[in-house]
């Protein structure tokens, strides 16, 4: 286990290090088609600490909302669902990824452009908040999200 948090603390960010029980790892925004109304960002978040943590809710400048959600199978189809939280149990990691948890971002103020960064900020149940730059990267066709009405694999 020691190990493990060794190798891993060289990949986190250093502008997101604020607090040393949590590490984020591997964020990125969903780039969008122009026009594209919604989009998500993904992560991995860590929990090095004794105490349980959880992520309660999500701003940034480049949507009209932000929100937590999750992605449960309602009659043999996945939907979006809005969640209160996040939980990131002590020694435990929660993993935001396309369909499943992720920052929801509804109504993007512009297209989401591969190499562009947007602005982010968590904030947690204890209040701590912590803000990070997130890099815009293309999500493999097959695993987009953001529509509701389709099935994501
Ligand atoms: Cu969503």
């Amino acid at each position: 286990m020691k190990f493990k948090i060794l190798a891993l603390s060289s990949l986190l960010l250093a502008s997101t290090s604020a607090y040393a029980d949590l590490m984020i790892d591997g964020v990125y925004a969903r780039a969008t088609p122009p026009g594209a109304p919604n989009s998500a960002i993904f992560m991995t978040i860590m929990n090095h600490g004794e105490s349980d943590r959880s992520l309660v809710a999500a701003k940034s400048d480049i949507a009209e909302k932000v929100e937590l959600h999750n992605h449960t199978m309602v009659d043999g189809m996945m939907q979006m669902r809005q969640v209160d939280s996040i939980a990131i149990p002590s020694h435990g990691t929660a993993i935001l990824k396309p369909g499943g948890l992720h920052v929801m971002l509804l109504g993007l103020k512009h297209p989401l452009k591969e190499g562009e960064q947007v602005a982010l900020t968590l904030h947690f149940a204890n209040g701590d908040s912590e803000s990070m730059f997130v890099p815009v990267q293309k999500v493999m066709a097959g695993m987009q999200h953001g529509e509701d009405k389709k099935p994501v694999n």
